[in-house]
């Protein structure tokens, strides 16, 4: 059976890209807030060059409507910082060359179509993340999933057991996957016990009042230095109120801190110093994927951590369903095989691994996708968040940043040497 035609696909991520501006304010959409993010302005132009060159251009052989744009909504000749000083496309000339671009979009299902369909989606999780630190209101209208109960019982220490042996790491040949993670390879990986769940606030508030940013030994020397520097003393968005409440900014508001809900905003720093004040330690890229695809039973592993079906809400909090985390352990239909919880939505894990390319990497389509970012310390994440979109959230995609970033939604999965 063939797959369906990528149009409808194409055609509901432009929707949910301008539902996530639509209730912004122009100023909020066209000003640079922090020069960690781009302007969302350059965001939407961006997905309409990138449109532009690999499905037009390159795939459809059409020449470029606007080539004297290419450098400046190229993300490697632009870095993020500069972006808030050039003279961008406003509000209303963005969204029409994303209007223009895809009208000139070649029919099709190419690995080209998949690959800006898969673009757009990541870019929606960057201006989510924009919209979040820059506290802007009020949130997108998106498809919203039922919140679940918290089952309670989840503070992220609780552990379970991967029995040791080799397993298979990384994308089967058939079907799309990015260059960075091919090949797929076997890799032996010993036994380990890692966190049933995500860390949650409660575990973590615990470290924060009880001195966790002030004991030295539980920070790297990196860690501290950049800690002192910036006088960080709780995850990115936490603040006390006037009574001395812990509150967080949730998307578009002030809300108390959900103890049950996994910590968010953290760096790679803090999820490392967390790991050692509990002697334990973030898993390796090779040890998150066999905790959350690995089968024992049957000696293989698994497109996704319940099987084989794409993910539906009942399986993972992705999608944009609920506009930020669910409480830990909340979807046991998406256990994976070896009973861990929450492998993927929520929120990204932080891995102990540099970001770099498996034994036999090849760059494809793209080189500045991943290999240039290898081997400059970067952190790889795993798993995906509530921001990710299901049809990229798979457990074998990777996602790095510095270890001192806070902006993704990233939070922290424990493990330990069984
Ligand atoms: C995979 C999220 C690290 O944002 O740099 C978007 C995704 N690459 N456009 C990034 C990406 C080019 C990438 N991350
Ligand atoms: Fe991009």
């Amino acid at each position: 059976m063939a797959s369906p035609p990528l149009t409808d696909a194409l055609a509901e991520g432009r929707a949910r890209t301008l539902a996530l501006v639509e209730p912004l304010s122009d100023a909020d959409v066209e000003t640079q807030h922090t020069e960690l993010m781009s302007p969302l302005v350059w965001d939407l132009a961006h997905i309409a060059a990138y449109e532009e060159l690999w499905l037009v251009h390159r795939h459809g052989g059409e020449p470029l409507s606007r080539p004297e744009l290419a450098a400046m909504y190229d993300a490697f000749e632009t870095p993020r910082a500069v972006r808030g000083d050039l003279p961008l496309l406003d509000r209303e000339q963005a969204l029409a060359y994303l209007e223009d671009v895809r009208g000139r979009v070649p029919d099709g299902q190419s690995f080209i179509h998949e690959l800006v369909l898969r673009h757009e989606h990541q870019h929606g999780e960057t201006m989510l993340q924009a919209i979040e630190l820059a506290r802007l209101s009020p949130a997108p209208a998106v498809p919203r999933a039922p919140r679940p109960a918290a089952p309670g019982g989840h503070t992220g220490l609780e552990t379970v057991l991967v029995p040791g042996g080799p397993c298979t790491i990384g994308a089967a040949d058939d079907g799309f996957a990015y260059d960075n993670e091919r090949p797929r390879h076997r890799e032996p990986v010993p036994a380990f016990r890692i966190g049933r769940t995500p860390i949650t606030n409660a575990t973590f508030l615990t470290f924060v009042e009880g001195g966790g940013y002030e004991r030295r030994p539980w920070w790297s020397d990196e860690a501290w230095a950049w800690k002192e520097q910036y006088d960080i003393t709780h995850p990115e968005g936490w603040a006390r109120g006037p009574a001395g409440d812990w509150r967080r900014w949730t998307l578009d508001r002030w809300a108390p801190i959900d103890p049950d809900e996994p910590v968010v905003h953290v760096s790679w720093f803090e999820a490392d110093a967390l790991a050692r004040a509990h002697g334990a330690r973030l898993p390796t890229e090779a040890e998150w994927e066999k905790a959350a695809t690995w089968d024992q039973e049957s000696g293989s592993g698994r497109p996704y951590p319940w099987g084989d079906e794409a993910p539906e809400p009942r399986h993972a909090n992705l999608d944009h369903g609920l506009l930020g985390p669910a409480p830990a352990g909340a979807y046991p239909a998406g256990a994976a095989p070896c009973g861990a919880l929450g492998m993927l939505g929520d929120v990204w894990e932080w891995t102990a691994s540099d970001f770099g390319g498996y034994d036999g990497f090849v760059a494809h389509p793209y080189r500045e996708y991943s290999e240039v970012f290898f081997g400059r310390g970067y952190k790889a994440l795993r798993g995906g968040s509530w921001a990710t979109r299901a049809r990229v959230a798979t457990p074998t995609f990777r996602n790095w940043d510095l270890p001192e970033r806070r902006q993704i939604f990233a939070g922290i999965r424990l493990a330990w040497d069984a």
